[in-house]
This record gives structure tokens, sequence and C-alpha cells, in this order.
């Protein structure tokens, strides 16, 4: 079994490498972001208030995300390996997925950060929002949660160093290229640890 964080800033990529990433390795891809999209579609009670939270650039409570991601693993039993995609996002989320993992006899192998620079970030997001739809794809939402996760989400990247697990990759470049960056970091942990 084999589980990757894909780390890094709001607009970094994670999203867009991660389809590429669990058709080429066949893992469970696991984003909070879509996850909490879907109840907002929903329109579930978690979902108007996660709505509210997310318009204005905040992190939605832990408790929350952590209690989602541990229904995901309960369905996905027979998973050969699992792609956390926006989570954790705070140091309370990645006691969290710790804890989850070695439940499940698991943990993770490899945090792979994504970087990209503030202003890239920004451009990428309000481009995206002229299609997507989300009312958090403008200028000042993606200021703030740029804001947020310098402050509440970098420490999670420190909490892996500590393991031994983070490996850096740049964000900015063709997206082709940058896969190519992912899979050979990926494949060469998966050499190693064979
Ligand atoms: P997320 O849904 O996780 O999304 P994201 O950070 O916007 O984007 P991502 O990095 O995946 O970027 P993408 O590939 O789309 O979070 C949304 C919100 O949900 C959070 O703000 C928070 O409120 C809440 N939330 C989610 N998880 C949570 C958690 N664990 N705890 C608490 N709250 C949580 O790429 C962005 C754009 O760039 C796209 O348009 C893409 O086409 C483009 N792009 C990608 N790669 C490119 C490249 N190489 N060059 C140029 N453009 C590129």
């Amino acid at each position: 079994m084999f589980n990757l964080i894909l780390f890094g800033p709001p607009g970094s990529g994670k999203g867009t490498q991660s389809n590429r990433l669990i058709e080429k390795y066949g893992w469970i891809h696991l984003s909070t972001g879509d996850l909490l999209r879907a109840e907002i579609a929903k329109q579930t009670p978690l979902g108007i208030e996660a709505k509210h939270l997310m318009d204005h650039g905040h992190l939605v409570p832990d408790e929350v995300v952590i209690g989602m991601i541990g229904s995901a693993l309960d369905a996905n039993p027979q998973a050969k390996g699992f792609l956390f995609d926006g989570f954790p996002r705070t140091v309370a989320q990645a006691e969290a997925l710790d804890k989850l993992l070695t439940f499940k006899k698991t943990g993770i192998n490899l945090l792979i950060f994504l970087h990209v620079g503030d202003e890239e970030l920004v451009h990428r997001l309000v481009e995206r929002g002229k299609n997507s739809g989300r009312s958090d794809d403008n200028a000042e939402t993606a200021r703030k949660r740029i804001e947020v996760y310098k402050r509440d989400t970098t420490p999670v990247a420190d909490y892996y160093s500590r393991f031994g697990k983070v490996v850096h990759v740049p964000g900015e470049g063709s997206i082709d290229d940058i896969f190519g960056a992912l899979t050979r970091e990926i494949d060469g942990k998966a050499e190693k640890a064979a």
C-alpha cells in the first residue's frame, strides 16, 4: 500500500495533478475540497456551514474534515493506496490522519510539496473563477486563503519533515513537466521501499 499527501498552497495544482496520478497508480483520490463541495451541492447542514467558511477563505473545522476522511477510509478497505489532496491542512488533522492510518496498520509514505509563488496562485484562481462557478475563486478570497495557508497549513510540512517524508517539487511550468517530476519522486520512493 502506498499513501501520498499532495501538499501546496491553494491553486498550486493539487487537484489537477491528483487526477493524473490516480489514473496512473490506481489509488483512491481523497480531496476534502471535493467532499465539501459535494455537501454544498446537496445543501446539507454541513454544506451550508462549510460554504460560508470557504467563501471567506477560512478552513472548515478540523473535526468535520477528519470525520469525512475517516468515513472515506472505512468505505475503501481494498484500496491499494490513497492520495490525500488538500488534507491534512492543520497539524491537528495530520495527527488525526496518522492515528486513523495506524489503526489500519498503514501510514503516510511520502508528502510532495508543490511550490508556486503568491502572484501566480492568485492569477490561477482568478482565471479558474471565470469558468468554475466556485464562489471562492476571486482575488480577495484567494489572498485570504494564501494567508490562512501560510499560518495554519505550512506547519503540516514541518510535521512530516521530522519523519523524513517530505520532498519538494516546483509547481510552476507545464502540467506535463510537473507530472513527470511527481512520478519520478513517487517511483523513487516506491523502489526504495521495495
Ligand atoms: P481545495 O478544493 O482543496 O482547492 P484548491 O486549493 O483551490 O486547489 P488546488 O491546489 O487543487 O488547485 P487546482 O489543481 O485546482 O480547497 C477549497 C476550500 O475547501 C479551502 O479553502 C477550505 O475552505 C476548504 N477545505 C478543503 N480541505 C480542507 C481541510 N482539510 N480542512 C479545512 N478546510 C478545508 O489548480 C488551480 C488552477 O490552476 C486550475 O485552474 C488549474 O487549471 C490551474 N493550473 C494547475 N496547474 C497549472 C500549471 N502548471 N500551470 C498553470 N496553471 C495551472
